[in-house]
């Protein structure tokens, strides 16, 4: 039987993997496919619930409820449960260190567990992110880019779950996890040719900037539709679980696309079909100009696990010892346990949602300013590394000037390098053009003869 299912799960590969042709909603319809063929050939048993005995007519003497999926308990009390959890008080949030980069006195001697390599590879990893972004930000103002977007705020979280990963794990990431793909050492070059959209970006200029991806580093490439990647990850989770390998499917989401059907199939799907799948919520507080207290009415994300059966922790995204603690963890009950898990982090977008974006138009600069200094997440952790001994203002400004410098030359690069050719912007999709695409092909390259002056001269036609 496993052979069979094996075989037909391979035929279907290439469309439950790739990332921009399968949709979500299609691998997930594809594994479904595959099971109701397998079971049409008997070659695979739908799970069998426990047969059902009535052994209790009589609902005033019986104590429970035999219903399919296990038995229920009766109550003759009338007790509707509360929706927003103000009845137990909110989920409490994890963390490690207090502001001050102190382990807070319960914590203190039982969650050091990394030392000196690591937590200095996180720091410099931040401090690069961060130097990148501020970059980054001032080309496109400056008009070189077309578009960035920024984690100021959020580093802890890319950067603390980033480290407690295996390089085997595969990410499906939203967009604002740029120190998830420092952490894999994803180049600064490899980012400013995606950005500057030039003939080494691996998209070949067809994306957005931003929308980072590589075979590589095992990172499906971004889309810009919210929450398409969440059950892409319940999909290949699946797969992995299938091939028996040591390693787990990763994805990355912000509050606001909790919003989106996607997340909802998604965490739906990777629980019924016990995938191995860590789900990790950066709820910053805003989607764009859209308040949380405007997206949902739930204790946040956290609280959803429960609904669909998925074991979950909110943790202080903003610690990046708490974050790399709590998902080390989710990790590893993932894969032991073949099952999903969610982590809400909690942290705050400092950055306008994009160059797109003012954000004073709609939220307090106070509010800003309060988690870009006091709740910085690395400043804090700079605290704590320099506390255990680790790092001194000789070494940061030494970092600062060493990133500064790759960075800015990273974008001369990719700026000066030729753009793809013409044609690269038909290909990859068919084998064979069809006909319309033969014909917009055709009608652009003639507009382009007709106004050489409006289009980039880089671009090899
Ligand atoms: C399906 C879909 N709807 C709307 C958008 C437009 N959009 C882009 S980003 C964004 C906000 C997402 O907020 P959140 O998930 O909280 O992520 P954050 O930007 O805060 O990191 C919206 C509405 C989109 N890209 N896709
Ligand atoms: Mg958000």
């Amino acid at each position: 039987m496993s052979s069979l299912l094996k075989t037909l799960f391979f035929q279907n590969k290439k469309r439950l993997l790739s990332p921009g042709g399968g949709s979500a909603v299609a691998a997930a319809t594809t594994i479904l496919s595959i099971r109701r063929r397998l079971m049409s050939t008997g070659a695979m048993l739908p799970q069998q619930s426990p047969p059902f005995t009535d052994s209790c007519a009589d609902d005033t003497l019986c104590p429970t409820l035999d219903f399919p999926g296990g038995s229920v308990p009766f109550t003759s009390k009338m007790n509707f449960i509360s929706g927003s959890g103000e009845d137990e008080g909110r989920i409490p949030c994890y963390r490690v260190l207090d502001e001050d980069g102190n382990f807070l006195p319960a914590t203190a001697g039982v969650h050091q567990v990394i030392g000196e390599e690591m937590a200095v590879k996180m720091y410099s990893t931040m401090v690069r992110v961060e130097t990148a972004d501020t970059i980054f930000y001032e080309a496109q103002r400056q008009g070189r880019l077309s578009f960035y977007l920024t984690s100021t705020g959020e580093e802890a979280v890319s950067i603390g779950s980033a480290a407690a990963l295996s390089p085997h794990d595969i990410l499906m990431l939203q967009y604002r996890e740029l120190g998830v793909l420092l952490w894999r050492d994803f180049t600064l070059q490899e980012m400013a040719n995606q950005c500057f959209g030039n003939k080494c970006d691996y998209g070949k200029g067809r994306q957005m900037p931003i929308h980072y991806g590589s075979t590589h580093h095992n990172i499906l490439t971004i889309s810009s539709p919210l929450a398409t990647q969440i059950p892409q990850a319940a999909g290949v989770a699946y797969s992995l679980k299938m091939e028996g390998k040591d390693a787990c499917a990763v994805t990355y989401f912000g509050d606001g696309t909790t919003s989106e059907g996607d997340f909802h199939a998604g965490l739906n799907f990777a629980a019924v079909m016990d995938a191995p799948v860590v789900f990790i919520c950066r709820n910053n507080g805003w989607a764009i100009s859209t308040p949380v207290a405007e997206q949902f009415r739930s204790d946040g994300i956290v609280s959803k696990g429960k609904g669909y059966g998925i074991t979950s922790i909110r943790v202080d995204g903003n610690d990046a010892l708490a974050v790399y603690n709590a998902i080390r963890v989710a990790r590893e009950m993932a894969i032991k346990k073949q099952a999903p898990i969610l982590v809400e982090a909690l942290t705050y977008r400092v950055s306008h949602h994009s160059t797109s974006d003012d954000s004073t138009k709609y939220r307090p600069t106070q509010e800003i300013e309060h988690w870009k200094t006091t709740r910085s997440p690395v400043a804090r952790f700079r605290k704590w590394v320099e506390k255990e001994g680790w790092w001194n203002d000789e070494k940061e400004s030494q970092l600062r000037r060493d990133m500064r410098k790759q960075v800015l030359e990273a974008i001369q690069e990719a700026e000066g390098m030729e753009k793809p050719s013409l044609s690269e912007l038909f290909a990859d999709v068919y084998d064979h053009l069809p006909p319309n695409l033969k014909e917009q092909e055709r009608s652009l390259r003639d507009i382009v003869k007709r106004h050489p002056k409006d289009y980039p001269a880089d671009v090899p036609v």
